[in-house]
């Protein structure tokens, strides 16, 4: 399963940040992930993102076939460790 994180650039952020949150979870799930990073700030850079979710808010998790999760991160990092990612 290739899939990619969308995440933002504050990757020294760790603690309950939500991207570092799916992150770990990804990381403890032994799940292998592309990392993409869009711009922190200002929130209208994030063009790219907003082009594929409709929202600004990251985290979310891209399929290969396309499908994009963008759900709050306690619901990603749930579905993470409950094995229940793709469905
Ligand atoms: N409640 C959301 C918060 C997500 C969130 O605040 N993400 C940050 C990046 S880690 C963000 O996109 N902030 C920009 C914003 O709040 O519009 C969640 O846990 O997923």
């Amino acid at each position: 399963m290739a899939i990619k994180l969308h995440r933002c650039s504050g990757t020294a952020i760790r603690g309950s940040h939500p991207c570092w949150k799916v992150q770990r979870a990804l990381d403890e799930a032994g799940i292998d992930y592309e990392t993409v990073k869009h711009p922190s700030f200002p929130l209208g850079r994030r063009k790219e993102h907003l082009a594929l979710t409709s929202q600004q808010k990251l985290p979310a998790i891209e399929f290969d076939d396309g499908h994009v999760l963008s759900e709050e991160s306690d619901a990603l990092v749930e579905r993470i460790r409950s094995g229940r990612l793709r469905d």
